[in-house]
């Protein structure tokens, strides 16, 4: 099996092509990515080469896409832009990398007859009441709020029209919040965890009553696996592991971890049109696939994440200054 995995530099992306070398070691991979601000070699460094390969190009490059769906079984794409607060600061990428470049995928997949599994988030349904009993099933109405929601909401939408259309070999997900180590300290979690180790405070947007579902990103990769070996094509599946938390919890969990106090709490403006909550049920991919998550006790978790942006300052250092120069013009 030769698969071909763009944004396979990223955070989930790469914890992806780790997680396959480790469990498929007779399968080829390769990986497709630009390398933007949130790519990073380094993800997947000491890989033996003669079992990875690396095409540094753009998703929205025809030709380049061609050559390498032309040149794989199967397409695992994971390639996007990806954090809320940068698309409310500049849509313009959302729209380029998320929307069209998965068209060129689709009409590669398309042309050489190609298996596709479809990467997305649990994002395109909008956000629940924090006492609304139902979760987020594979037959929750889209209903994006933020321009990158919308763009990933876009792309799924291409992807189930080309199934009907053309008759793609299609799989899609919508996964719920990741974390775990290399996401990059945009994020909420990294990006605390390092202004703690910086001597910054965190930064809570708003009241802190918002929830988020938390994955391990191993376990994203699992489910990912599961569908691409034994999914039903056409079909979606929500992947989640019933992680529901509120941010003020997260915060405080962190703050206790990492052995400081509340008075290194600051809140910050909210985020505009932020969710309130997002919840998944992922009933279908556990009884119709038979898939379970691992790594559940978000506890121990966090505190290995903790433990991997301690050891690794090295690879997000580079990082963390743009990134809160970022923040600051945003008053976040
Ligand atoms: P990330 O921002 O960490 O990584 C994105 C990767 O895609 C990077 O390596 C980047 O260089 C590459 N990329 C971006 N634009 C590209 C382009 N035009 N051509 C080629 N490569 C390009 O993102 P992530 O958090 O790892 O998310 C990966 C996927 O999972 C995305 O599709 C995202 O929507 C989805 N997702 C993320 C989460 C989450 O919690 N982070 C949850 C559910 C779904
Ligand atoms: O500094 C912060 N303080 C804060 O309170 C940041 C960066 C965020 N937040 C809040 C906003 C959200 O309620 O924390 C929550 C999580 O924020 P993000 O890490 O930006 O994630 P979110 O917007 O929920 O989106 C994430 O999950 C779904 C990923 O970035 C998406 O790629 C994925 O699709």
């Amino acid at each position: 099996m030769k698969i071909l995995v763009t944004g396979g530099a990223g955070f989930i992306g790469s914890n992806f092509v780790r997680h396959i070398y480790r469990e498929r070691p007779d399968w080829h991979i390769t990986v497709f990515d630009a390398l933007t601000y949130a790519g990073n070699l380094e993800n997947i460094a000491g890989l033996d080469e003669s079992r990875v390969a690396f095409i540094h190009a753009n998703i929205c490059d025809e030709a380049a896409i061609d050559a390498a769906v032309a040149d794989c079984d199967a397409v695992i794409h994971f390639a996007a832009e990806s954090h809320n607060d940068n698309s409310l600061h500049n849509p313009y990428p959302f729209i380029e990398t998320n929307i069209l470049g998965t068209f060129r995928i689709l009409e590669a997949v398309r042309k050489y007859n190609k298996r596709l599994h479809h990467i997305s988030t649990d994002e395109v349904y909008g956000d629940l009441e924090l006492d609304d009993p139902a979760k987020f099933t594979p037959d929750t109405p889209y209903n994006p709020s933020s321009p990158y929601s919308s763009s990933k909401a876009a792309s799924d939408l291409l992807v189930r029209a080309w199934v009907r259309s053309f008759g793609v070999q299609a799989t899609l997900s919508n996964c719920s919040n990741n974390y775990g180590p290399y996401q990059h300290v945009e994020k909420v979690i990294p990006r605390q965890i390092t202004n703690l180790l910086s001597g910054q405070k965190l930064k809570l947007y708003g009241s802190g009553q918002n929830v988020r579902d938390w994955i391990h990103t191993e376990d994203h990769s699992s489910g990912v696996l599961a569908i691409l070996e034994r999914g039903v094509m056409g079909e979606t599946y929500l992947i989640g592991s019933d992680g529901e938390k509120s941010n003020l919890e997260v915060f405080k969990l962190i703050l206790e971890l990492m052995g400081k106090d509340e008075s290194w709490l600051e809140h910050v403006n909210d985020r505009p049109g932020h969710d309130l909550r997002y919840a998944i049920d992922a009933s279908k991919l556990r009884t119709e696939l038979g898939w379970q998550p691992t790594y559940t006790d978000f506890r121990e978790g966090l505190q290995a994440t903790i433990d991997w942006y301690t050891q690794n300052q090295a690879w997000w250092q580079p990082q963390k200054d743009e990134t809160e120069a970022k923040y600051k013009e945003l008053g976040r």
